[in-house]
């Protein structure tokens, strides 16, 4: 049924509900997890979860034992098998994961196990947590969530930045993490797609097309852009998780997970940073008139997350240069000089932040992929308003420069 390879691996096959059984049967370490050596695979309940763009997802469950298990196919799963999109995208998850787990162990769940020639992972079933998306749509408030979220930033950003990593392990990291298929889907459907008459673009037919000629056409926001898309090519600052929206996290009121790291590259700090910001932005603008309590929540994480992560990463920066000291920064003072480059540095971040957390913005409305946040209001007429705020602020944030967050919330509750 399976076909191996000469090293006695099985090779791939695109699983589906019945062929996890067998292949579980066939795989020890798997079975192991959820199965005594007497019993049989029939006991397991398997079904398919994945709601994202690339990858199958399944929920295995025998008993009170359970497991996820995640398989990359040789396509891009919301288009479908007419684009090809290789399986090695699995290898940049698994190894993303792992280098995750070791710094931020209590936000990355557990992995069991993995399979280069399956392309999958079997992970923790992170059951009794839900995905953060669909809990701010339904309004749900999580005390730690900022506290949480700004640390996984700050940590996962600054180890593996050239202030912490030696020069060579850097190096290494930046070529173990050329992940160039998924960047260049961001490249293509961030960075240029929603900005031409593609023909993957989809717009609410009720959002004024004037206003999307509005940013297609404004030669500001065009520049602004194309520098934005140069930074993301070519600024191998840290490792990124690469998709840091909200539905790449699960939580509940005391633990928070960041999944599905499968674009992990070597960009700028700023992309997780701002993909993240633009998602609450996005929840902000999709809330009804009088959902005041919602509103100041969501302004609150937004201003939580940005200050918890400045703090925090400027923290690293200067604990880790008293430890390292670094003979650029030896001299007489040479601490408060850093500390100065420092809030420099993440000044640059947060400039970074705003721009892809417009770009964000703008291809979520009228790009291929969207958020349920806005895509799910079923009042055309409301989901086009909420729309045109969007790409509002969108071209403020892209075009204005901004000094704080403070700033930028202003700059939301204007529109
Ligand atoms: C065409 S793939 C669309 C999006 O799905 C992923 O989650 C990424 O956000 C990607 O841009
Ligand atoms: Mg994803």
């Amino acid at each position: 049924m399976y076909l191996y390879n000469f090293k006695g691996d099985i090779m791939y096959k695109v699983l589906n509900n019945d062929l996890i059984k067998e292949y579980i049967d066939e795989t020890p370490d798997i079975r192991a997890l959820l199965l005594s050596d007497d019993e049989s695979i029939d006991k397991l309940d398997v079904s398919e979860i994945g709601d994202g763009n690339l990858n199958f997802v399944y929920n295995i469950k025998c008993d009170k034992k359970s497991l996820i298990l995640k398989q990359a196919v040789p396509f891009l799963r919301c288009v479908g098998e007419e684009y090809p999109l290789s399986r090695i995208r699995m290898v940049f998850e698994i190894e993303a994961l792992k280098i995750e787990k070791e710094i931020c162990p209590q936000y990355v769940p557990k992995i069991y196990y993995d399979s280069v020639d399956m392309s999958l992972v079997v992970m923790q079933n992170l059951d009794s947590h839900k995905i953060l998306r669909g809990e701010m749509i339904n309004r749900e408030v999580f005390p730690f969530l900022s506290e949480h979220i700004s640390t996984f930033l700050a940590d996962t950003l600054f180890y593996t930045t050239d202030f912490y990593l030696s020069s060579a392990q850097k190096k290494e990291g930046v070529k173990k993490f050329i992940n160039k298929e998924l960047c260049k889907i961001t490249e293509d459907f961030i960075f240029t797609h929603p900005y031409e008459d593609n023909e993957t673009n989809e717009c609410n037919p009720k959002l004024d097309i004037s206003v999307v000629k509005k940013f297609r056409e404004n030669r500001d926001v065009k520049t602004a852009v194309a520098k934005m898309r140069y930074k993301f090519m070519t600024d191998a600052q840290a490792l990124l998780h690469g998709d840091l929206h909200t539905g790449s996290i699960m939580l509940n009121k005391d633990e928070t997970y960041v999944i599905d790291p499968e674009f992990a590259f070597y960009g700028p700090i700023g992309f997780d940073v701002g993909i993240y910001l633009a998602n609450l932005v996005m929840s902000y603008f999709s809330l009804k008139e009088d959902e005041n309590f919602y509103k100041d929540y969501v302004l609150a994480m937004i201003k939580d997350t940005w200050e918890m992560f400045a703090s925090k990463f400027k923290t690293n920066m200067v604990e880790n240069e008293k430890k390292r000291k670094s003979l650029q920064w030896s001299y007489p003072d040479g601490l408060e000089h850093f500390g100065h480059y420092a809030d420099s540095f993440v000044k640059d971040v947060f400039d970074d932040s705003v721009g892809f957390m417009a770009c964000e913005m703008f291809r979520r409305t009228v790009g291929l992929a969207k958020v349920a946040d806005v895509a799910g209001i079923e009042d055309l007429e409301r989901r086009a308003e909420v729309e045109i705020k969007v790409l509002e602020s969108a071209i403020k944030f892209i075009t204005f420069n901004y000094n704080s967050i403070d700033e930028v919330i202003e700059e939301m509750q204007k529109i």
